[in-house]
């Protein structure tokens, strides 16, 4: 077995690293297994796939004929060649551990395609586990990863790599690893969980830039100086990567410190820029056109701050990732903005992409990364299939690493707005990174600071949609990070530890659409409102749940029980007049089982729709999609319109007090909501644009059909869904009822019937009778203004004449008085108060007075 290579050295410095990093068997070639012990002390639910471990082609025990060690080929310098026919490699006490591995991944150039590469165990000509097709790459500098599935084996086997054919070709490594193409949403899920649990991050900003502060020449550019001031990169060199590097001597970059600090600012992971834009290494790599230009070379002290902090981030129990910019203005071999090299030099793209793709590697295996944060991706050449590539790449070394979404299309594990908070959350993964001040890395210059209430919004606002917040910070070029920045993050320690759990492992908010106070975050039995304006009037206004309410409270005073009532859909919760926290204060209400919104029916679901036209009349994108009930399907109107109306019809008259709307994009600009009262359109709201939700509620109308007109778009205008409802409280229903007469005093016709709540089921009175009542007790003083009544009746309506009255303690008041009934009637007065409600009926001819309902309500 070979000795250890460069990384041995590492493994003398800090000897937890590499028992964390799994590195100390990575060429050392004992049986041990690389397991990530990081993982695992973490606590993960998900701990069971261990590490992958590479093994360097070169480091065999013991191989056939002329196979040979070549120099100075792979992109971290050595690989093997020469093969003949019969060749084989042994590699002794391969860890196969409980048997998950399903692939085989190793790193190879090739002249030529259609050899192969048998997988054996135990002797030459042992059980062939797998076969890897050998497929061609650009030339023998050029090495990529390929891949053979594996049948499953468990325990330590020596490993033999035999090659039926002579092949051309260079292996420089290969791993056991899992196949992640297959990978179901369960475990995506799973693999997935302390990142969406964690919901804020810690993201350092280091490198060259932060020594310059972010100007050089007078000239500011951010940490994207090196760019915006054209420096040369030896320049950028010796003004800013040497001092940085040496300045690793100095005691003042303390890894320690850099997690605490996280870790009180109740972050739950970091990602540390490790390649920015500028190309620079902020760790130890030995791949060739990067070893040179990183901090380790370039520093005296061998001090490797990625390392460190992987290090401390395990110690203190956080996750781990970096960034990596694809993006490199430094390599000759990237065509990125290259500074200073030859202009007629062609970037060879197929060298830099394996390079880069070592430097991953060197990120896996020696610090064990949790997550790998990718930026400047909008190289044309990242093609589809380049970022899947390097997607499995990654996820065959490390099975459960996380990676954003800069690959780009569609790669990637979860999405990354930057500098800004989307409008509408998502269940899939995403995280906002955003910056403290308004420059990323250190630049004094900018005293932009975000206040710490203005942070805590922010999270607030993006944990009630499902993301993570990933907070920049910019350290300066000795390591220290700016006091500002530690203020603010412990402000936000402080908050987070009184209302953590308003936080992390919440769900994506139910509420917020209509919450126009705060926003809100679901824990498995509780709602948490996030108030950083206090309502003056000491009104919370929330749509009201399906739970049973245990109780309500301020989160840093549970002992006081917040007073509510339901009303009209809406839970409304009397405040204090002062708010309890200076930034932002937290109503909980704690419910009975997982929180549900109450379930208002939809009037307009399914129900027959007529539109002003259709795109290109496909049925895709027909009217009836717009009331299916599936978020995802939408209807559009024609081509080239701007303005359009889809109507919907209920088949009876309805009441409605509520409409929901969510379009595709945000093109409508005008719009109104009309209803049919019988004999004309009416509108009964207005407004401007729509968007991804537009939740409007308005006076009740009664009306049989609905319309949604699109007066003006800028595009054709298209709706996912249009959505009707009644969500006013009847305080009528289910209260003790009474009337004249009842039909043959059979309980089937009950005054009881009138308020059960059951459409179908009617009190009756008796035939021959020139007048009735019906009477409810609604148990306490209720203020309302308006009544629905329905009436039963088969030829004509029956009842001529009707006063709703109400009792205010002392005797029957009149609060409206009207003609027929018929199918609806909807009557509207000036609010009244009464803890009993009475409706006065004079009916024309002989037949019995019956009504389907009797609705109070206050709207
Ligand atoms: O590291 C941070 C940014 O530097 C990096 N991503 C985060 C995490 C980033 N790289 N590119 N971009 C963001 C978008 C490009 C912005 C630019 Fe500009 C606008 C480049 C040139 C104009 C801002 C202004 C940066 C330089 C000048």
């Amino acid at each position: 077995m070979r000795a250890a290579r460069s990384l041995g050295r590492k493994l003398c410095i800090v000897a937890i690293s590499c028992l964390m990093a799994g590195s100390l068997v990575l060429y050392g070639g004992a049986p041990l297994h690389a397991n990530s012990g990081g993982t695992q002390s973490q606590g993960t639910a998900n701990a069971a796939v261990p590490a992958a471990r590479i093994v360097q082609a070169h480091e065999w025990s013991a191989k056939s004929g002329g196979v040979s060690v070549e120099n100075g080929v792979a992109p971290d310098d050595t690989s093997v060649a020469n093969i003949a026919s019969g060749d084989w490699l042994k590699y002794e006490d391969i860890d196969f551990g409980d048997g998950s591995y399903d692939t085989f991944m190793a790193t190879l150039s090739s002249d030529e395609s259609g050899k192969s590469m048998e997988i054996r165990l135990d002797s030459q000509t042992g059980t062939l586990i797998g076969t890897l097709q050998i497929q061609q790459t650009t030339n023998r500098s050029i090495f990529k990863e390929q891949y053979a599935a594996i049948s499953s084996v468990v325990g330590v086997h020596d490993v033999y790599l035999v090659f039926p054919d002579a092949v051309a070709a260079s292996v420089n490594w290969f791993v056991l690893g899992q196949d992640s193409t297959s990978e179901t949403e369960q475990e995506k899920r799973a693999r997935m969980q302390w990142f969406k649990d964690a919901r804020f991050g810690n993201f350092p900003v280091w490198g060259p830039y932060s020594v310059l502060g972010s100007e050089y020449n007078g000239i500011r550019g951010g940490e994207w100086i090196m760019n915006i001031a054209k420096i040369p990169k030896a320049e950028y060199i010796e003004a800013a990567a040497r001092p940085l590097s040496e300045g690793l001597n100095a005691s003042t970059f303390d890894a320690a410190d850099w997690v605490s600090l996280a870790k009180q600012a109740g972050q739950k992971y970091m990602v540390v820029t490790s390649k920015f834009h500028d190309g620079f290494s902020m760790f130890e790599t030995n791949v060739t056109d990067f070893k040179g230009y990183d901090i380790v070379s370039l520093g005296q002290s061998g001090r490797d701050p990625i390392q460190e902090l992987a290090e401390e981030s395990r110690q203190q129990g956080i996750k781990f990732g970096v960034y990596y910019s694809i993006l490199d203005w430094a390599n000759p071999n990237a065509d990125g903005f290259v500074h200073d090299t030859d202009p007629t030099l062609t970037p060879n793209r197929a060298l830099y992409i394996t390079q880069m793709k070592e430097q991953l590697r060197e990120l896996i295996e020696n610090y064990d990364v949790d997550l790998i944060w990718f930026d400047g991706g909008w190289y044309s050449w990242l093609s589809p299939e380049i970022g899947a590539d390097i997607y499995r790449y990654l996820r065959t070394l490390k099975h459960d690493i996380i990676v954003n979404n800069r690959l780009g299309h569609g790669n990637g594990d979860y999405g990354t707005p930057e500098q800004n908070i989307p409008t509408v959350g998502s269940s899939n993964p995403w995280e906002t990174c955003m910056t403290i001040n308004g420059v990323w890395g250190y630049a004094p210059y900018d005293t932009n600071w975000k206040t710490p209430q203005e942070l805590m919004v922010n999270l607030t606002n993006i944990a009630s949609k499902g993301g993570n917040f990933l907070l920049s910070v910019g350290p300066k070029g000795d390591g220290t990070i700016p006091q500002e920045s530690i203020d603010r993050l412990l402000a936000m320690g402080d908050w987070l530890e009184e209302y953590g759990d308003s936080i992390y492992s919440t769900d994506k908010n139910m509420l917020l659409e209509d919450t126009e106070a705060g926003t809100s975050t679901t824990g498995t039995d509780k709602v948490y409102v996030h108030l950083a304006n206090w309502p003056a009037n000491q009104q919370l206004a929330i749509p009201q749940l399906s739970n049973t309410i245990n109780d309500i409270y301020l989160m840093n005073d549970p002992g006081t029980t917040l007073s509510y009532r339901n009303e009209n859909g809406r839970t409304i919760i009397t405040l204090p007049a002062v708010a309890p926290d200076p930034y932002v204060s937290v109503v909980v209400i704690d419910v009975v089982g997982e929180p549900m919104l109450y379930p208002y029916e939809n009037l307009a679901q399914n129900k027959p729709t007529n539109a002003s036209s259709t795109w290109y009349n496909s049925p895709e994108y027909s009217a009836a999609k717009a009331v299916d009930g599936n978020p995802e399907t939408r209807w559009a109107s024609g081509p080239n319109t701007t303005s359009a109306w889809l109507e919907v019809d209920f088949g009876s008259q309805v009441v409605f007090n509520k409409v929901k709307i969510s379009e595709f994009s945000q093109r409508v600009t005008a719009y109104t909501i009309q209803y049919w009262n019988g004999s004309a359109w009416l509108d009964v709201h207005t407004g401007t644009t729509i968007g991804s939700s537009k939740v409007a509620e308005f006076d009740p109308v009664v009306g049989s059909k609905a319309r949604l007109n699109l007066l003006s778009a800028t595009d054709v205008p298209s709706i996912y869904e249009f959505g009707l409802y009644n969500t006013l409280t009847d305080h009528a229903r289910s209260k003790p009822a009474a009337a004249s007469a009842t039909w043959y005093d059979n309980p089937t016709y009950g005054a009881d019937k009138a308020v059960d709540g059951d459409p179908a089921t009617r009190w009756g009175g008796v035939n021959n009778s020139a007048a009735a009542w019906l009477e409810v007790d609604l148990g306490e003083a209720v203020t309302f203004n308006h009544v629905e009544i329905r009436e039963f009746y088969t030829s004509a309506p029956r009842i001529s004449g009707f006063t709703v009255q109400y009792w205010d303690g002392n005797g029957w008041e009149d609060a409206y008085t009207g003609t027929t009934i018929g199918t609806v009637k909807l009557a509207k007065f000036d609010s009244v108060t009464g803890s009993k409600v009475r409706l006065n009926m004079t009916i024309s001819g002989s037949d019995a007075p019956t009504l389907y309902s009797f609705s109070v309500y206050n709207a």
